[in-house]
């Protein structure tokens, strides 16, 4: 059951077939233009999206909104030293901005970022840069059906064979994330980042976390790995941070919050300049961009998240809503991951190529049957057309993410997915996919409008 009771309600959208077939068609069959009030269960992300606790509450109110110095800064820099083991934090307003600061700060055109696999922020921040992104998870991790229990590993040959190709001078730092969000939310073992690391360490490379969902990380590992069975989450996500060089954090996933973030690092250097580079783009070193109130909620949501209870919950509610929708035939990623559940649209929808779209007719066929929202992860996120011939790449998956916030929904609401999932299973035949009518270069998933090519969408 929950480990909390519920204080404070918020009534949810009820709409009506036809207005949600509207609203598709004025949205441009992309559910980022959708108005939340017009959603009924609204699975677009983790991020941001989590109810905060009584106590966080209550911390708002202590906010100190001085510019310098604010006490919420300390309490902030006291848990995350104490979490992480890094003695530079700098707060940001969410993680892209930590990214940012980092890539601009390290990344010179024409180097590679490895990472298990990037986001699709980390990747954007790592190619304005003019570098150059690569995924170096493991095979499985690309593998939908294989329930190996650590699919976000890396892929230590693969580091081995990027750096036979371009060398230490081309290679400015090593990302691991954790869980890997793009992969399916799949945890990254302990053994595997002491790989990682000892391998940074050996090529002389800093290697740093991509944080996000750190707390759900070693949950898993706790479950899964016997090494980390009798330790608590904390001393495992310490031991995590510890064989790293710093992170970058979006505190609106594991943080419990609605907005924050924050880098931290041990390399003095490197501080310095992300510190010069905050006070231009964000805020002077106490408050990056955020209120004094945001650094409170941060730190107490740090705390909550380590909660054993918590997590046991969390993770156990995605699990669940996995195994219901399993049990009723919908194709997903195996095995569930940490804050969502992936539907695979190439075996849902396997009668729409992939230059159509699938994740993305899967996810407005979700809509407007139920009002449910999800995300595309798939074509439309990351194929890109080439510069110079004008030749599509497509990425290996094709997902549509349904993001379970923290602490916000119950199981009968998940419920209500898992049967909007059956109904369009049923009917999959007349799901056509769609085309691109309007599409920007960087992060085009955003604000791109699309047409559908018939069927039940049109
Ligand atoms: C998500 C959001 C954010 C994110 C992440 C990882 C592993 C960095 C960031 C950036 C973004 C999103 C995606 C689709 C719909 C809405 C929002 N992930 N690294 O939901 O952090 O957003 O704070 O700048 O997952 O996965 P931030």
């Amino acid at each position: 059951m929950e480990p909390f009771k519920i204080k404070v309600v918020e009534p949810i959208a009820v709409t009506t077939r036809e207005q949600r077939a509207a609203a598709l068609a004025e949205a441009g069959f992309n559910l980022f233009n959708v108005p939340a009030a017009l959603v009924t269960i609204d699975l677009l992300t983790d991020s941001g999206t989590s109810a905060m606790s009584d106590r966080q509450w209550a911390g708002i109110m202590l906010g100190d909104e001085s510019y310098a110095g604010s006490r919420n800064y300390f309490h902030l820099e006291g848990v995350v030293r104490r979490l992480t083991t890094y003695r530079h934090v700098i707060p940001t307003h969410q993680g892209r901005v930590a990214e940012n600061l980092l890539f601009t700060t390290t990344v010179k055109p024409g180097d590679r970022v490895p990472n298990n696999i990037h986001f699709d922020t980390t990747r954007a921040n790592v190619e304005h840069n003019l570098g150059v992104a690569v995924d170096c998870v493991v095979d499985e991790g690309y593998d939908p059906v294989n329930e190996a229990p650590f699919k976000g590993n890396m892929d230590i040959a693969k580091l081995d064979r990027l750096f036979a190709e371009v060398g230490r001078e081309r290679m400015p730092l090593v990302m691991l994330t954790v869980t890997n969000n793009s992969g399916g939310g799949q945890p990254v073992s302990l053994a595997n980042a002491r790989a990682t690391s000892a391998w940074c360490r050996q090529h002389g490379i800093p290697l740093f976390f991509d944080a996000c969902r750190f707390a759900e990380n070693a949950y898993f590992c706790k479950q899964r790995d016997p090494e980390c069975a009798g330790r608590s989450i904390e001393e495992i996500a310490r031991a995590f941070f510890a064989l790293g060089d710093g992170c970058t954090m979006s505190a609106k996933k594991d943080g419990l919050v609605n907005i924050g973030g924050f880098i931290a690092t041990n390399d003095d250097g490197l501080a310095q300049r992300l510190s010069n580079m905050l006070i231009l783009i964000e805020g002077f070193t106490t408050y990056g961009g955020l209120a004094g109130r945001d650094l409170e909620a941060i730190a107490l949501g740090l705390e909550e998240v380590l909660d054993e209870r918590y997590l046991e919950h969390r993770v156990g509610q995605v699990r669940r809503f996995g195994e219901r929708l399993r049990a009723a035939g919908v194709p997903i990623v195996l095995p569930v991951g940490g804050h969502a559940v992936f539907l695979d649209a190439r075996r849902f929808l396997p009668h729409i190529p992939q230059p159509e779209f699938p994740a993305q007719a899967l996810t407005c066929a979700l809509y407007l049957e139920g009002g449910v929202r999800g995300v595309e992860i798939g074509g439309l996120m990351f194929g890109k057309p080439d510069e110079g011939t004008g030749e599509w790449s497509w990425p290996e998956l094709e997902l549509v993410r349904l993001a379970v916030p923290r602490r916000v929904y119950t199981d009968a609401h998940l419920d209500h997915v898992v049967d909007v999932c059956a109904r369009l299973l049923a009917c999959r035949a007349t799901i056509r996919g769609l085309r691109i009518v309007q599409r920007a270069d960087v992060l085009p998933h955003f604000t791109a409008r699309l047409a559908p090519l018939g069927g039940l969408l049109a």
